[in-house]
């Protein structure tokens, strides 16, 4: 929140990988939550989820957003065998990916992603200039406006989620119980690392911490996303699923 609020007013920040397990959150799951974290919150936010028509993001696995007048952008984190691949079990439960929150930065990676499809490269050229522009700009809706018709991005899913946020003992763990305006309910396990981080010591927070909540599932939990294209965009979803996206 502190570091977004920063990030609002156009200060350059680290990227960070957010590692993350999703579960369903029963009565008892609740129960042991609220004995062994501390509530830090109840909070509601609206997003806003932006592709091409043709979904070029999202099919690379690109998930932009926009939530609290604040972009947003999530991309895939290479693999590194080795260490962190002796947990697979763990691994296998938890996704990772890069948080870019500075527009500047967001808009560098939308061109990088976007420009082998976009033939106009000289709009996205010119939605890039708005890097450069002060921060004051970044909150600007108009200026939203002009890069995002540059680069053809419409919003695709839009919804509100009411979060429930605990901290726990385990240093740097947080637990998010989120409601979905479309009636779907789930929880996340959530630590974030710098780039370069050690991705081991963030599956083993998580493992730790799934074990103290009594998490005995062996699946992989839907997110909201999922569940929203699986009701909105069935083709879509179907797609996102047979490419191993979802
Ligand atoms: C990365 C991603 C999407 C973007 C939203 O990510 P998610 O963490 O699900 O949303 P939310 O509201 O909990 O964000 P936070 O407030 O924690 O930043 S939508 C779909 N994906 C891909 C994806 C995936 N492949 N697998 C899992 C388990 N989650 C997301």
């Amino acid at each position: 929140m502190f570091a977004l609020f920063f990030n609002c007013l156009g200060f350059k920040l680290k990227m960070s990988i957010e590692v993350e397990r999703k579960f369903l959150c029963s009565a008892d799951t609740l129960k042991i939550l609220q004995e062994i974290g501390v509530c830090a919150g109840q909070r509601q936010f609206h997003d806003q989820y932006f592709d091409t028509p043709q979904f070029h993001l999202t099919l690379r696995d690109v998930w932009l957003r926009k939530r609290k007048g604040c972009w947003e952008l999530k991309c895939p984190v290479a693999r590194v065998t080795g260490a962190e691949e002796t947990q697979s079990e763990v691994s296998a439960l938890c996704s990772r990916y890069k948080e870019i929150t500075n527009l500047g930065d967001i808009k560098m990676k939308l061109m990088e992603v976007l420009k082998d499809i976009c033939k106009d490269v000289t709009s996205l050229e010119q939605a890039s200039c708005c890097v450069t522009e002060s921060c004051r700009h970044e909150m600007d809706s108009e200026q939203d406006k002009f890069w995002v018709r540059s680069m053809n991005l419409v919003v695709f899913a839009e919804f509100t989620t009411v979060r429930w946020t605990f901290t726990l003992e385990e240093d740097g763990v947080q637990v998010d119980l989120d409601e979905a305006d479309f009636g779907y309910r789930v929880g996340e396990i959530e630590v974030l690392i710098p780039e370069g981080g050690d991705m081991r010591a963030a599956l083993d927070k998580i493992e730790r911490t799934a074990k103290k909540l009594g998490l005995t599932g062996d699946q992989r939990i839907d997110g909201k996303m999922s569940v929203y294209l699986k009701i909105n965009h069935p083709e879509h979803y179907a797609r996102l699923m047979r490419e191993h996206i979802l």
